[in-house]
């Protein structure tokens, strides 16, 4: 089954602007598929400064993390990623081809939260069990919503199938749950299922909505292999929900944002 990708270009990169062809495209088939990778969309300098910056944090975490924690996980263990430098670079935050693409889903009114982590998978991991992220907003009805959590991956390294993809079943975020039998396993149900590895080159985004079935698999390189993922939700009510679970983000850190940020990450607590 061919991956499900859009080819960006140079000039759309610079100037952080979809061509209205391409939008519809990317959008046509995170519908369809449940994500989309944009291939080239982002700038190779600052993914440069990006993977140098997480190797930092990679060694705190080799670090600080237990053997026992990382078998717990299966290898399958976040790093968090701090509230500074290029981390907080709006390309990397908000970028603008990615916020077309999930505004072209979700509307206008998506927010997101700081901080924010990685999916690392550790050398010599193991399977991650099948999941979603989240699940339908109605699980007992038949009714498939529009999408109303999106994640954004950034590859920090070529994924392949060696260092362990992540493995992700297109069109199930489509895939209805509240008629199914209690003891039906989701494996059970991907079983018959078509799936693909997410073998995103360095340099793209992964847009994922988050109710498509996937699992993180084993590194077999020495390396551990990493992806930023950054969490953007459609505002359903007034007020956001549970804004108690986020943690307020430093005034200075605050300041230094860029207004497309400040305007994505409005609702993040601030401490002065
Ligand atoms: O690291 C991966 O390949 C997938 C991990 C993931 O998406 C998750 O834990 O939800």
């Amino acid at each position: 089954m061919p991956l499900p990708i859009v080819q960006v270009s140079a000039d759309e990169r610079e100037r952080g602007v979809l061509t209205p062809d391409r939008l519809t495209e990317a959008h046509r088939i995170l519908r369809q598929a449940g994500f989309v990778i944009l291939k080239d969309a982002l700038d190779e300098v600052l993914v440069e400064r990006l993977v140098a910056a997480h190797e930092v944090e990679l060694e705190k975490a080799k670090r600080n993390t237990k053997p026992e924690e990382l078998a717990k996980h299966k290898g399958q263990f976040g790093v968090g990623c701090p509230m500074e430098g290029v981390f907080l670079d709006p390309r990397v935050i908000a970028n603008p081809l990615a916020m077309q693409v999930i505004e072209a889903e979700m509307g206008k009114k998506v927010f997101s939260l700081l901080p924010y982590g990685t999916n690392t998978s550790w050398p010599q991991s193991g399977v991650q069990h099948l999941h979603r992220d989240t699940g339908h907003l109605f699980p007992e009805t038949p009714h498939i919503l529009p999408a109303t959590l999106i994640v954004v991956n950034i590859p920090l390294m070529d994924f392949t199938v060696e260092n362990g993809a992540t493995e992700a079943y297109p069109g199930s975020h489509l895939v209805a749950d509240g008629d199914l039998g209690r003891d039906v396993t989701l494996e059970e149900r991907a079983a018959t299922m078509p799936s693909v590895r997410v073998e995103s080159p360095l340099g793209s985004l992964v847009v994922r909505d988050m109710r498509v079935w996937h699992r993180g698999m084993p590194n077999r390189t020495d390396k551990p292999r990493s992806m930023i993922a950054l969490v953007y939700f459609r505002q359903l009510h007034h007020l956001p929900d549970s804004m108690v679970v986020a943690p307020p983000v430093p005034r200075a850190v605050w300041e230094r944002l860029s207004d497309a940020a400040k305007q994505v990450y409005r609702y993040n607590p601030i401490q002065d």
